[in-house]
C-alpha cells in the first residue's frame, strides 16, 4: 500500500499543494516518462509531443465544469466562459478544415466514429471500410469491435502484390453489397488516400462517405496530404496524433449533416465535454494554422521517405515499397524475426515502435510479421532527413542484434541513442 497511495499526512489535504509534494509517487513516474520519452527515439506513428501551450490549457480549471449540450443550448448554468472555449475551437476547427461543422466533443476516436453510426445507420445495417489487417481500424467494422457486432461489415482489401486499395475492387464490393456507410482512411495505410475516388463511389451506391483522417490530420492541416474535405459526407479526427494536439477527437461536415452528428455525440453517446480539452484542442489548431506548422507537416514526410529509403537500402521489405506519408509498414519475413521480437528489441535499443500485422499476413495480430513506425514525433523534437539514415542504421543494427540475442549490442545502441537524443530538446517542457 505505502508505494500506491500517498501518505495521510496533513499536507495532502491542502488543496494548493503541487503534485510532488502531495503524491511524490505519481510525481515521480510522470517524471520518469518525461525521461523516457526525452531519451528515446519516438516512431510510433500516432504519437507526439505536444507544445507546452497544449499542456498548459490541459491542466487548467476548465477540467472543473459540466456542460452537457453545445454553445447557448446547455442542461448547466455557468456556461459564459467555456461556451466561448467551445466556439473558438470550432470555428478553428472550421476556418483549418475549410468545413461549414465541426463538433469538438468526441472524447476520441473510437467514439467519434461511433457516433457516425449512431448518425446516419441502425443495428444491422451495412457498414465499408478496409479490414484491419490490411490497414483499417477496429471501428470500421472489424468482428470484434461492437461496429462489427452489431452492424453488418463488408471489408476490403490492399493488392497483395501493390499493398495498395484497389478502387475498382472496391466499388465493385460496393456495388454487390450497397452499404449504407462507407469508411476509407485507417491506421497503417502509408500512401495518400484518394478521396474523390472513395467519394465518387459513395455517391454511386448512395452511402455516407466518413474519411477518417485521425493518422493524416496535421498533414491535411499543414498541406502535406489532400484534404477531404470537397468530397467526404463527415470527416472524423482524433486530434493528438500529427495534429499534435491533446487526445480528444472531432467530427466535421457539411451543414446538412450537423445536426445528426451532434445529437448521435450528445446526447447519444457522450455526457459532459471534457472542456480542459477543448480548450487544448482550441491551442493546437491554433498553432497548426501557422506557417510553422505547414513547414513540420511537410517535414514529417520528408523524414518519412529518408528513412524508408535508408530502410530499404539495408533490405527491408516495405508494404507498398515506401511511404507518402508520415507512417511506414514494415514486413520482417524477409529478416527471419517476427515483428513482436523485432519491436521488444528496438526498444531495449531505445527506439520505439510497434508490432503490426501486415496485409495478408500469414502470424497472428498478436505476434505478426511486421513493424509499424513513422516519424509525427521526430520531427517535433526537431529530426530532419539527414538524421534518418542514421535511424535506419540503428533499427537495422537491432534487428540483427535481436536475432543473435545479443543484449550487450543493444545496450550499446540504446547509449548512442540516448546520446544522440540529448540534442533535440524534449518539448513541452520549460526551457
Ligand atoms: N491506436 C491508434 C493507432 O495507433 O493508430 C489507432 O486508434
Amino acid at each position: 500500500m505505502a508505494d500506491t497511495a500517498p501518505a495521510a499526512t496533513e499536507s495532502t489535504t491542502d488543496l494548493n499543494l503541487p503534485l510532488e509534494t502531495v503524491d511524490p509517487k505519481v510525481a515521480e513516474l510522470a517524471d520518469a516518462e518525461a525521461r523516457r520519452q526525452a531519451e528515446k527515439i519516438r516512431l510510433i506513428p500516432s504519437e507526439n509531443y505536444v507544445s507546452r501551450a497544449v499542456l498548459d490549457a490541459t491542466a487548467t480549471l476548465l477540467t472543473n465544469k459540466y456542460s452537457e449540450g453545445y454553445p447557448g443550448k446547455r442542461y448547466y448554468e455557468g456556461q459564459q466562459v467555456i461556451d466561448q472555449v467551445e466556439r473558438l475551437a470550432i470555428e478553428r476547427a472550421q476556418s483549418l478544415f475549410e468545413v461549414e461543422h465541426a463538433n469538438v466533443q468526441p472524447y476520441s476516436g473510437s467514439p467519434a466514429n461511433l457516433a457516425v453510426y449512431l448518425a446516419f445507420l441502425e443495428p444491422g445495417d451495412k457498414v465499408m471500410g478496409m479490414a484491419l489487417p490490411m490497414g483499417g481500424h477496429l471501428t470500421h467494422g472489424w468482428s470484434v469491435s461492437a461496429t462489427g457486432k452489431w452492424f453488418r461489415p463488408i471489408q476490403y482489401d490492399v493488392g497483395r502484390e501493390t499493398g495498395r486499395v484497389d478502387l475498382d475492387q472496391v466499388r465493385e464490393l460496393a456495388l454487390a453489397e450497397r452499404p449504407k456507410l462507407i469508411f476509407c482512411g485507417g491506421t497503417a495505410i502509408p500512401r495518400l488516400i484518394d478521396f474523390e475516388g472513395f467519394a465518387a463511389i459513395a455517391e454511386e451506391v448512395e452511402a455516407i462517405l466518413c474519411a477518417d483522417i485521425a493518422h493524416i490530420a496535421g498533414l491535411v492541416a499543414g498541406g502535406a496530404h489532400p484534404s477531404p474535405a470537397p468530397h467526404a459526407d463527415v470527416i472524423s479526427t482524433t486530434t493528438h496524433k500529427t495534429l499534435r494536439g491533446p487526445r480528444g477527437a472531432m467530427l466535421m461536415s457539411r451543414e446538412e449533416h450537423a445536426s445528426a452528428l451532434d445529437r448521435a455525440v450528445f446526447p447519444g453517446l457522450q455526457g459532459g465535454p471534457h472542456n480542459h480539452t477543448t480548450a487544448a484542442i482550441a491551442v493546437a489548431l491554433h498553432e497548426a494554422a501557422t506557417e510553422e506548422f505547414r513547414a513540420y507537416a511537410h517535414q514529417i514526410v520528408s523524414n518519412a521517405k529518408a528513412l524508408a529509403d535508408g530502410l530499404i537500402e539495408r533490405g527491408f521489405d516495405l508494404v507498398s515499397g515506401g511511404t507518402d506519408n508520415h507512417l511506414i509498414l514494415v514486413d520482417l519475413t524477409n529478416k527471419d524475426i517476427g515483428g513482436k521480437p523485432a519491436a521488444q528489441a528496438l526498444d531495449r535499443a531505445g527506439i520505439e515502435l510497434n508490432y503490426n500485422t501486415v496485409p495478408y499476413d500469414p502470424r497472428k495480430p498478436f505476434d505478426p510479421s511486421g513493424i509499424r513506425l513513422g516519424t509525427p514525433a521526430v520531427t517535433t523534437r526537431g529530426m530532419t532527413p539527414d538524421d534518418m539514415p542514421r535511424v535506419a542504421g540503428w533499427i537495422d543494427a537491432a534487428v540483427e542484434a535481436a536475432k543473435r540475442e545479443d543484449e550487450p549490442a543493444l545496450e550499446a545502441t540504446a547509449a548512442e541513442v540516448r546520446d544522440f537524443t540529448s540534442a533535440f530538446p524534449l518539448p513541452g517542457v520549460a526551457a
